[in-house]
């Protein structure tokens, strides 16, 4: 074919409109008669609620409604569990989920207590202050310690404690190998909340139409029909009749997939009962308080080790902090408790995870969603063992690696609801070897000994993952040749900044033979494509990815078929390419693509029955189980040991996701995982007080890193291909995000010799300050 795009750096077909202004965002739309919507928030992270009322706003100007939990009547429903745990013998789960506004209980700063409609948000806004609220404030659950012991606050009271759930899952038989390991190394490892700072934040606008009895309703949600077949349910319609749109959405990272946030819920009803159309959009203090979180995790690690450096197990006890609500049931824990294993042979694994309820925030899965903890513990655990051992850091780690020929290989972990965890392909040696001559890890300790003689600090750290990718249940595609020959291709998932407009096209352009620039692709909008499941997991590139191609094949064969019946020759003999099927060899005999859909779709005669009208097609994949991605990040830093300031002089990246399709997009992909790796690293922290009030809730204090901390970054890849889907694709979305903390435990504690000096770094972020309370009374 001529127009082979496939795993060629195409540019992305979106840019033009995302550069020149004219993609349309939520807060873009504007509406005739569009009302917008203002709510009032807890304040306070736990208290009972005495009074809401909210009759005076009522009487502002420009107010048109206003709304508390009572005033719901049914429709005030407690939210589904989007996850149901999976089935672990000894699982406690208790589920406990979000309610659109809070009636009896709050219980974390930002949830919501009433809403206010009115001609503008500034009135809505000031009319919060209009509404009378008594609250009874009752003492908060922050530490995840003290929230499991007897006389603790709770804060669902029903249940008579903090448990959220507990899960214990093994293989092997740990205790038993700990008895005959040569090492034991025990460690506690704390891992801080973060936040996703997408640069839209979220937002809804609903409109009712009743004279066509239709509801339209525009999210920034990743997961657009999910989210309309929720709400038909809920809003007692049928799904035909809820069309939701998520156009282009400025980030998402995984809190754009939870459902049903009070907003989603709320303004679709509030617009039904007023007829009008009703805009929301979250502002930035809104998001701090008001979107899901992710990361708060402590946990208790041991290793056993033999004495040349092979694991004989691990045993982890971790609590995992869920935040008020539990709607994703285990999901962060479990991937914790999954990907700690990594890419390494453990025979004998002993996890168990206490999920807890607090006063803060709800958790949800925030790209990486929970792996990020589990690779910190076993690669900060690895890195002890090689110091106690006297075993090279990278050396330790290939001694570990499960070997090429292990491949499909059981991680004898359960992973959500598909069962066992197991990695269908991969070959992880040739990735570390390609990172360690990349970083220049043979030369580094000559570079590092002659930087000291100068005064400067250097430290390198390695760090290995694997990225559980591509999951089910499925997803679909139509794939749909134009009258004019241009191809339009419509699924189900959403699109966040992916480059989903441009790969889809890519694999269309390919079978179909033209060009990528006339294939047009529509994500995000529920009648555009009716089925699917959305963006999240890296799947898009998976599940939708080969949903695509599997419908441009069909509606390749179908032209094919339409040719060789015009042209009365076989389908051996044609071939298609640059927007036309011709016959091979003779290629001015040809007709256009655009002249079979018409042909296809015949204005006289008959269509037989069993053929499809149209040069187009419908297909769905789903794949058996996720695709295991993997990786090794390493990096270089200076250190300056006053300050604290640190500067990284290298970034190595060399990831392994299979078939690439577009090498520039999936270099964006990393990048963007990397900076905000390197966010939860060394920068981000979410700092509650005991009352669990948000101390830095603005991005002045939040501390994100900006294009200034995020280095360049050498970026390799290896290909193994997945043999769970035609293409061999895994996906990579979230792979950049993952190995950064260990890697900057690792390389700060190399630049200040903290081993030597009694510290270790057992805790993610590691900010400048943190570290001078850490190293204030070392050694040296
Ligand atoms: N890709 C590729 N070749 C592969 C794998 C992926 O070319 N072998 C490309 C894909 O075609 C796609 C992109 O890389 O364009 C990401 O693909 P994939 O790994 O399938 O991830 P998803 O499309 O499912 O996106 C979700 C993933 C996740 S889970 C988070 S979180 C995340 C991420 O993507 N959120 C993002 N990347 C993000 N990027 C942006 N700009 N914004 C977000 O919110």
């Amino acid at each position: 074919m001529s127009t082979r795009t496939f795993g060629e750096p195409i540019k992305r077909n979106e840019d033009r409109r995302l550069l020149t202004g004219q993609a349309l965002f939520i807060d873009d739309l504007e509406l005739p008669g569009m009302l917008h919507a203002a709510l009032l928030r807890s304040q306070v992270a736990h208290a009972r609620i005495l009074k809401v009322d909210v009759s005076k706003a009522l009487q502002r100007p420009g107010v048109v409604a206003a709304y508390a939990a009572g005033d719901l009547g049914d429709y005030w429903q407690p939210g589904p569990i989007l996850v149901p745990p999976p089935p672990i013998e000894g699982t406690i789960f208790n589920a406990r989920t979000q309610v659109p506004l809070a009636k009896d209980k709050v219980r974390h700063v930002g949830e919501p207590l009433a809403i206010v409609i009115a001609e503008s948000r500034y009135i809505a806004e000031d009319a919060l202050e209009d509404i009378e609220l008594e609250l009874e404030q009752l003492p908060a659950v922050v530490d995840l310690e003290k929230g499991l012991r007897e006389g603790s606050a709770l804060v669902h009271e029903d249940l008579g404690s903090n448990l959220s759930a507990h899960v214990r899952q093994t293989k092997g038989n740990y205790a038993a190998a700990a008895a005959k390991a040569d090492h034991l190394i025990k460690r506690r490892f704390r891992y801080e909340h973060g936040i996703s700072s997408p640069i839209e934040t979220r937002g809804v606008v609903a409109q009712w139409d009743a004279r066509a009895n239709q509801m339209t309703i525009w999210d920034t949600t990743q997961a657009p029909v999910f989210v309309r077949n929720g709400l038909a349910g809920i809003l007692g319609l049928n799904e035909r009749q809820v069309r939701v749109i998520a156009p282009f959405v400025g980030g998402g990272f995984g809190p754009k997939i939870m459902m049903f946030y009070p907003e989603e819920v709320l303004l679709p009803w509030v617009s039904m009962k007023l007829n009008r159309p009703i805009k929301w959009i979250e502002d930035r203090l809104e998001h701090f308080f008001a979107t899901t979180h992710e990361r708060g995790q402590i946990h208790d690690a041991e290793i056993a080790l033999s004495k040349d450096g092979r694991i004989l197990g691990i045993r982890d006890v971790f609590l995992h902090d869920g935040g008020a609500y539990d709607p994703y049931g285990l999901t962060v824990p479990i991937n914790s408790q999954c990907t700690l294993l990594g890419p390494y042979v453990v025979p004998n694994y002993d996890s168990t995870f206490t999920q807890v309820f607090t006063n803060l925030p709800i958790v949800t899965p925030y790209r990486g969603a929970g792996r990020q903890h589990g690779v910190f513990v076993m690669e900060r655990l690895l890195d002890f063992a090689a110091h106690e051992l006297n075993i090279d850091p990278a050396e330790i780690r290939r001694r570990n690696l499960i070997p090429p020929d292990a491949f499909p290989y059981n991680n004898g972990i359960i992973y959500q609801d598909f069962g066992v965890l197991e990695y269908d392909s991969g070959n992880y040696e040739p990735v570390l070897d390609l990172a360690l001559d990349a970083i220049g890890y043979k030369t580094f300790r000559d570079e590092q000994a002659a930087a000291r003689l100068q005064g400067r600090h250097l430290g390198i750290g390695v760090a290995a993952y694997v990225e559980g990718t591509g999951i089910g249940p499925y997803e679909g595609a139509k794939v749909q040749v134009q009258s004019n020959g241009k191809v339009s291709v419509a699924t189900g998932i959403g699109t966040q900044g992916q480059g989903h407009f441009t790969v889809f096209a890519q694999i269309a352009a390919d079978q179909l033979g033209v060009a990528v620039g006339d294939v047009d692709v529509v994500t995000g909008d529920t009648d555009q494509f009716y089925w699917g499941a959305g963006t999240f997991a890296s799947r898009g590139a998976v599940v939708a990815g080969n949903a695509v191609n599997e419908a441009s094949k069909v509606v390749r064969k179908k032209a094919l078929k339409l040719a060789s019946d015009l042209f009365e020759c076989s389908e051996d003999d044609l071939v298609v390419e640059n927007g036309r099927v011709s016959i091979v060899g003779i290629p001015e005999k040809f007709v256009k693509l655009g002249d079979l859909a018409n042909r296809a779709n015949p204005m006289r005669g008959a269509v037989q029955p069993g053929t499809e009208p149209g040069l187009e097609s419908t297909q769905y994949f789903g794949p058996k189980m996720g695709a295991t991605a993997n990786g090794v990040h390493a990096m270089i830093v200076e250190m300056d040991p006053q300050t604290f300031d640190l500067k990284i002089l290298k970034y190595v990246v060399v990831h392994d996701c299979g078939t690439v399709i577009n090498p520039m997009i999936l270099a964006g992909q990393i990048h963007g995982g990397v900076a905000q790796g390197i966010g939860n690293a060394f920068y981000e922290k979410l700092a509650f007080d005991d009352q669990g009030q948000l101390l830095n809730a603005s991005l002045a204090d939040y501390l994100l890193p900006t294009a200034l901390e995020v280095p360049r970054m050498e970026l390799a890849h290896t290909v193994t291909k997945s043999p769970l889907n035609p293409m061999g694709i895994k996906g990579a979305g979230e792979a950049g995000a993952i190995p950064g903390g260990p890697l900057f435990a690792q390389a700060i504690e190399d630049a200040l010799d903290l081993k030597a000096r009694g510290v270790e770094l057992l805790e993610i972020p590691l900010s400048p300050s943190r570290l001078f309370e850490l190293t204030r009374s070392a050694k040296g």
